[in-house]
Formats: structure tokens, sequence, C-alpha cells
């Protein structure tokens, strides 16, 4: 309980703090975007991973308040790039079920664009495949709404939930991205390479775009350049950095 009220501190002490890792074009190497990746540096607790956090504040609701101040920075960072650097920079931003069902998440989403100016099709959504498996008329509502609106949605994770992939057809994603735990092994064991191809050709057949996340070797991207993986995104090219290196990192690897 001690964690819960230092955490709605937290935004007002200016404590969360986004790092960015890039995600680049698998065949060229270009950097086309970057993930954003929620930290919290508490003076008493550290640097608070994610995983430490994120469950307690979706049970608390606190990650309504976070999930919005998260989407207006990250917005801002990735116009402030395109200012920097003249790139047409995209900007991933993870979304939590409670966030997701909050009757003013789309509204939120809306404001944190036309605050920052960015564009809708420069910000991609990611939603865990947990949710998207619930299957209920909001998520579907939801979804429909984002589409309309032009920003882009991506199933993250893929793969690691009880994949129904009937959700495919019926919901208007743009971008698979496959779970590391696929692409680590994707040249040590012929199971994981036969899925990870197999998951590419199924994605583009259905005309979405797929993301291989936890690069982190030649071999792999290699591997996945082959198979004509889309975008690329892990350690290989970069480990997730804050903002001010992740700025540095774009000016001297373009
Ligand atoms: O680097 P990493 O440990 O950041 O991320 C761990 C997990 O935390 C990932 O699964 C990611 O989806 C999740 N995560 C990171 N940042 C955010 C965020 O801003 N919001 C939500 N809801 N989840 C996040
Ligand atoms: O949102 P998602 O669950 O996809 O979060 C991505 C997680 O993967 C983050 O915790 C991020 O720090 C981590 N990550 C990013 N690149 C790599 C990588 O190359 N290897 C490993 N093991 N983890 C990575
Ligand atoms: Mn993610
Ligand atoms: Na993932």
């Amino acid at each position: 309980l001690q964690i819960e009220s230092r955490m709605r501190r937290a935004l007002e002490l200016n404590e969360f703090e986004l790092y960015y890792q890039p995600i680049v074009e698998t065949s060229s190497g270009k950097i086309c975007g970057a993930e954003a990746l929620l930290r919290w540096n508490n003076p008493t607790m550290g640097m608070v991973m994610p995983d430490k956090f994120i469950p307690l504040a979706e049970e608390t609701g606190l990650i309504i308040p976070i999930g919005e101040w998260v989407l207006n920075q990250a917005c801002r960072s990735a116009v402030r790039w395109e200012q920097a650097s003249g790139l047409k920079h995209g900007i991933s931003v993870n979304v939590s079920p409670r966030q997701f069902r909050d009757p003013g998440f789309v509204d939120a989403v809306m404001h944190a664009l036309q605050s920052s100016g960015l564009p809708a099709h420069r910000l991609e959504l990611e939603i865990t495949e947990r949710l998207i498996l619930d299957n209920s008329i909001e998520t579907s509502e939801i979804l429909s709404r984002l589409d309309r609106e032009g920003v882009r949605l991506s199933v993250d994770d893929f793969g690691t939930g009880y994949s129904a992939l009937s959700y495919l057809k019926s919901y208007p994603f743009d971008t698979l991205k496959i779970d590391k735990s696929f692409v680590q092994d994707v040249n040590a064991k012929q199971e994981d390479a036969s899925l990870v191809r197999a998951i590419i050709n199924m994605a583009h057949s259905l005309g979405l775009k797929v993301i291989a996340e936890g690069v982190e070797d030649e071999a792999q991207t290699d591997f996945l350049n082959e198979e004509h993986c889309d975008y690329s995104q892990g350690y290989y090219y970069s480990r997730p950095m804050p903002e001010l290196d992740y700025e540095d990192w774009l000016r001297t690897s373009q």
C-alpha cells in the first residue's frame, strides 16, 4: 500500500519518465519510429520498471491519468524529433486494458494529437492480445473509432495469448508485433523459425505489417530480412533510452 500512495503522488512530483526504443525498417535499417516505454524514478525505490507498477496502476485506476500523461508526452516527442531531424517520426504507445475501456480514452488520444500537432497516422497504439480476446462489443467499437480517426493499431505480444485468429479479420489492425519469445530462437530452433515465417506470411496476406520484437543479433536480422519482416525492434539496434539520449542517437544514426 505504501507503493500505491507513492504512485498517487508520482505524477505531480514528475517522477515518471519515458524511454524510447527505435523501430527500424528491416531491409534498410532506416528508423521509422520508436516505442515509448514507461519508467518510474522514485527517490526511495530507485528506477521502477513497468511490470512492477503497471498492474497496480491498473488495479487502482491510476493508469488513466498516467496513461494520459504518456500519450501527451509521447506525441510531443515525436513532433520534436521531426523538427530536429526532418524525419516523419512515428511513435508507438502501449495501452493497458483498463485504460482502453475507460469512457474517456478516445478523447484522451484525440487531445494528445491535437495539442501536440502530431498527425493521427503517426501514432500507433499497441494493444495486447489478451485485451483483444475478450471479444466484447465495446472493444470493437473503440477500435473502430480510433481507426476512423486515422490512428494506427497494433497487436502487441502477438502469439502469447489464446490465439483466436478470427479477430484479425474483424478488427481494424495495421500491425502485428511478433513477441520476442518467438524471435529469440529463430536460428536455433526449427519450430520457432517456422512459426515466425508463418506469422509473417499470414499477416501479409491479411494486409498487416509486421514488427519483430526482441531482435538481438545479426543472424536474426538476416532471417527476418529473408522472410520479408517489415520492421524490427530490439537490443541489436538499441536499448530503450531516455529522451535526450534518443535524440543524440537519432542524430548520429541517420
Ligand atoms: O521495457 P519494458 O520493461 O519497458 O516494458 C515492460 C512491459 O511494460 C511491456 O510489456 C510494455 O507493454 C509495458 N509498458 C511499458 N510502458 C507502458 C506504458 O506506458 N503503458 C502501459 N500500459 N504499459 C507499458
Ligand atoms: O510492450 P512489450 O511487451 O512488447 O515490451 C517490450 C519489452 O521488451 C520491454 O520490456 C523492452 O525493454 C523489452 N525489449 C526490447 N528489446 C529487447 C531485446 O532485444 N531483448 C529482450 N530480451 N527484451 C527486449
Ligand atoms: Mn509494446
Ligand atoms: Na511484446
